[in-house]
């Protein structure tokens, strides 16, 4: 196989349906959201919202809707790059699932650092890339078609590693032990993600529900202390967003952008059986 190929890169029928699904999606919940101000994202918001934007007059109502969804999911991504730890500007940050890459055009303007975003969608490679060239980030910003089980750097090339809500298309052991290999020692590795809740018993109907709208397989929450730990990350901060998510949802689910996902989150956050946690934890 030449490195870089499709078939060295999406190497299961699941890979294949996944990659699949990102390379068709244009849904307007994403694609309106970014282009607010450009920053694409695919994951979701956290804080307080604005609700004065449903009082807005009919013509403009739905453009604030919009940026103020936005805005939360913007909220949610500096969140997590705040807990990356120092970062200069000749270190390299890997955005590991990085969609339309939004995330690391904003990690490249706090730090200056080097970005790489990689992603099993050709699609989202591409968008991303253009959205770099466009800011005139491309020296700095790059994204790859790559798979974040098998990433192809170099041994102790990065200073951190985030994944914004894509854990969920992984079995966590294989993805630690990879990040084990590329990230400094030292380095920081931080996650968003949602998690199902170890004490509610299996999994509620609507996270299977949301497992199903994703073709994703959300892990349990202590998965991903037991393969940190089995690879050598230590966990430093553990934040429950569960509380500071559901808002965005509520909003979400009064705009012309509902997907219908809504009803399957505000269940699983309410009834307890699902949480967002931010983990972030150091290379030994
Ligand atoms: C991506 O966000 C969402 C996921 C990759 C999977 C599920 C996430 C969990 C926390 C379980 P998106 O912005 O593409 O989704 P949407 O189109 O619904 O906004
Ligand atoms: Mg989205």
């Amino acid at each position: 196989m030449t490195p870089g190929s499709t078939a060295d890169v999406l190497r299961t029928p699941y890979q294949r349906s996944v990659a699949e699904y990102w390379n068709v999606e244009k849904d307007p919940v994403n694609l309106r959201l970014g282009a607010v101000d450009g920053l694409y994202h695919h994951h979701y918001g956290i804080g307080e919202v604005d609700w004065s934007v449903l009082e807005t007059p009919l013509d403009r109502r739905d453009e604030r809707i919009i940026a103020e969804l936005h805005r939360l999911e913007s909220a949610q991504a500096e969140f997590l790059l705040d807990h990356l730890g120092p970062i200069a500007p000749q270190d390299r940050l890997l955005d590991s699932g990085c969609g339309r890459g939004g995330s690391s055009i904003m990690a490249n303007a706090r730090f200056g650092c080097h970005l790489d975003g990689i992603s099993i969608s050709q699609q989202q490679v591409d968008f991303a890339n253009q959205q770099a060239r466009l800011r005139d980030v491309q020296d700095k910003v790059r994204y790859h078609f790559r798979n974040m089980l098998d990433t192809g750097f170099d041994a102790a090339s990065f200073q951190g590693i985030w994944n914004n809500e894509s854990t969920m298309y992984v079995d966590l052991f294989a993805l630690f032990s990879e990040y084990a290999r590329i990230i400094k020692p030292g380095g920081r590795y931080v996650t968003i993600t949602g998690a199902s809740n170890d004490t509610f018993g299996l999994p509620s109907k609507s996270v299977c529900d949301i497992n199903a709208r994703y073709i994703c397989d959300i892990h349990p929450r202590s998965e991903y202390f037991k393969a940190l730990s089995a690879n050598g990350f230590s966990p430093i901060t553990v934040v429950d967003l569960t509380e500071a998510t559901i808002p965005y949802w509520e909003l979400r689910a009064k705009s012309s952008v509902a997907t219908g996902v809504e009803d399957p989150f505000l269940t699983a956050y309410k009834e307890g059986s699902f949480q967002y946690l931010l983990i972030a934890a150091d290379k030994i």
